[in-house]
């Protein structure tokens, strides 16, 4: 039985991982949990599931959950760190949105866990440092997010020298026939209906921007040890195909399966094992057809800061992801327009000094300080 804290457990990914838990009792058992501030969803899930702690990142509804329930309750970053180094636990679920994810996996890996990934910012910012950890202590790095367990299940059993190219695929977002003027008038709620994958609302806009996809480029990198030159990117608007791998002797192997992020959490928590699933098949005669497309650089220009920032390497991911981050949570607050985001991230680039070989604090002051000067600017372009 695999003993889990979930850090994010009341968003998008965290309660999926619990369906997939209640589904599975003798397989898995929560430990830990921890949520930003939604503490009346925390509450249900600790009645229902009986961690034996839990963390609330704000410091008030962390006081507020702790008159009203008897197991250890802790706040801050902190105590989200708490809950992933628990002694009971093996396993750690981060699916935390931000930076705020980096320490906590990293911390976890330092005490042994094996973890299970989403949080895309761990390996973006500080992917190197990540890997490195994970050789050292000797524990399992899987990935949950949907292209990367594609990736993974195509090459078990293979060798990764054999690998010619890997292709993750990418459904193009809300916004793929776009035109760049369409781009100018886009809203945030037009940007948070995506076609195929229901998911958090950073994520979202990622996906319109198709900045998650450039995000998931850098992962990939890290996470197979494979040069950015060999990573490619199809739009594939069905999301039926997660990505594909191609072989030196021309053999191309794809996953595929439906838009369904319950089935590569499975597969992250089950892993090497395969379980029942809850999930609807995928029904071949279903889908009409599956279509590919090259992705257009010029009206997405994350993609290509992306591979810009990969390339680099040193902080400049660290600088792309804080300069999308601040650039988002900006977007969605209805501050500053769509196509402010590439310009926003690309002014954060070019001006930003690079560190070869950073340190994780180096990396974290980076982010905290790029953060700070992106909202300055914004600040000035507020309307
Ligand atoms: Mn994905």
């Amino acid at each position: 039985m695999k003993k889990l804290s979930i850090l994010g457990s009341t968003g998008s990914i965290g309660t999926q991982t619990l369906e997939i838990v209640k589904n599975n009792p003798s397989e898995f058992r929560v430990a830990g949990l921890t949520t930003n501030n939604n503490i009346e969803l925390l509450k249900k899930q600790i009645q229902e599931f009986k961690p034996i702690a839990v963390a609330v990142m704000d410091e008030e509804k962390a006081d507020f959950l702790k008159g009203d329930i008897n197991i250890n309750v802790y706040s801050g970053i902190g105590g989200i760190i708490k809950i992933a180094k628990l002694n009971e636990v093996d396993t750690v679920v981060n699916s935390l949105v931000g930076s705020i994810g980096v320490k906590p996996t990293i911390e976890a890996i330092k005490n042994k866990k094996n973890i299970a990934l989403a949080n895309k910012e761990t390996l973006v910012t500080a992917g190197s440092i990540v890997m490195e950890e994970i050789k050292k202590n000797n524990v399992n790095l899987m990935p949950i997010d949907s292209e990367h367990s594609a990736i993974f299940q195509c090459l078990n059993g293979e060798d990764i020298n054999d690998v010619n190219k890997i292709t993750i695929t990418a459904s193009g977002g809300p916004f793929r026939e776009f035109t760049k003027k369409q781009m100018e008038n886009a809203t945030a709620k037009g940007a948070l209906k995506h076609p195929t994958w229901s998911m958090g609302d950073k994520i979202t806009i990622d996906s319109a921007t198709l900045m998650n996809k450039g995000f998931e480029i850098i992962e990939a990198h890290w996470l197979y040890n494979f040069p950015y030159e060999k990573i490619d990117v199809v739009i594939h608007p069905q999301s039926i195909i997660h990505s594909i791998v191609e072989f030196k002797d021309k053999s191309v192997i794809a996953q595929l399966g439906n838009p369904d992020m319950k089935i590569p959490i499975q597969y992250a928590l089950s892993y090497p094992k395969r379980l029942d699933s809850i999930s609807r098949k995928l029904n071949l005669t279903e889908i009409k057809n599956l279509s590919f497309e090259k992705p257009d650089f010029e009206r997405f220009p994350c993609l290509k800061f992306a591979y810009d920032a990969g390339k680099e390497g040193g902080t400049m991911p660290a600088v792309l992801n804080a300069a999308n981050e601040i650039a988002v949570q900006h977007f969605l607050g209805n501050k500053i327009k769509f196509l402010d985001i590439p310009k926003l991230i690309g002014k954060m680039m070019q001006r930003h000094k690079l560190i070869k070989n950073p340190s994780l604090n180096e990396i974290l002051d980076v982010d905290k300080k790029i953060k700070e000067e992106t909202k300055k600017i914004i600040r000035k372009i507020e309307y």
